[in-house]
């Protein structure tokens, strides 16, 4: 087991972890890079619901089930879903909405079979997943003081790209709102991932850059759960240093 968020306060034990080993058996029964193309799976193959809830749910079946199959499992913090499209005729913030909050771990199901897949969303556009309250950006005050944690996905290696997109996305997802983190997860603010032309990009967003530990506990757990190989190293950066970067990428402030 490589990820076992702790629910255990808000959801049965296991649930969401099931879950989330699901998208990893998928991705590890996925071919290689080196296979051939025509063996590699789409992201519309991924595991959503058990097959078992996509069935039809009559009158009658319901009031078949267990109770606790009809109570929703609440989630320890409330997260919200927010889309970016770049258009042009509006600001960038103009250009962040706001989709939907998700209370539950049904709820977040629900959204996540509902809406389109990372990979399959227009370039220039932004899946952001934060904790209620707190909007997608650098000038929101839980911010303000933070940085991120970037992982940047190789676009030159097509099979590879679609393959690890989805599955970290959703990793990363289930890893915030299973609250995976432990205690460190208290700075933790939200998730973006960024579907670019010149490589698509997943970070995780803490509120404060001076939080050594907490810090780099949350990249340690990443790359844990990412199952990023340890030789590889990603960086966390201050918002105010990418803010005024002037190359694509600015100064790291931790590295794990
Ligand atoms: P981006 O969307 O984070 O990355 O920032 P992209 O498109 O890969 O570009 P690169 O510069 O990292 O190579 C693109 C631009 O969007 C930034 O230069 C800002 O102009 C704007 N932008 C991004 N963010 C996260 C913010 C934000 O939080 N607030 C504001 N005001 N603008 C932002």
């Amino acid at each position: 087991m490589l990820c076992r968020p702790d629910l255990t306060r808000t959801a049965p034990p296991g649930m969401l972890s099931r879950a989330l080993d699901n998208a990893r058996a998928w991705r590890d029964a996925q071919p290689s890079s080196h296979e051939e193309p025509a063996a590699c799976a789409s992201s519309k193959s991924m595991p959503r619901l058990p097959p078992q809830v996509q069935e039809e749910m009559t009158e009658e079946k319901l009031a078949t089930l267990p109770p606790e199959l009809l109570v929703k499992h609440p989630l320890q913090n409330p997260w919200t879903l927010w889309y970016y499209e770049n258009d042009k005729s509006r600001t960038w913030e103009q250009n962040q909405v706001e989709i939907i909050t998700v209370n539950s771990v049904e709820d977040f199901w629900s959204t996540y079979n509902y809406i389109e897949t990372a990979s399959n969303l227009k370039h220039g556009t932004d899946y952001s997943l934060f904790k209620q309250g707190v909007k997608p950006m650098w000038e929101d005050s839980k911010n303000r003081n933070g940085g991120r944690w970037l992982i940047s996905l190789d676009r030159s290696d097509k099979q590879r790209r679609e393959r690890l997109l989805d599955v970290y996305w959703l990793d990363v997802m289930l890893l915030m709102i299973g609250e995976g983190f432990g205690d460190a997860g208290e700075t933790v603010c939200g998730a973006v991932v960024n579907i670019r032309n010149k490589g698509d990009k997943i970070a995780i967003w803490t509120g404060d850059a001076k939080r050594a530990e907490e810090i780099t506990k949350i990249g340690q757990r990443l790359k844990e759960v990412l199952n990023i190989n340890p030789k590889i190293t990603i960086g966390y950066q201050a918002h105010s240093d990418t803010m005024v970067k002037s190359g694509s990428i600015a100064k790291n402030r931790y590295v794990v």
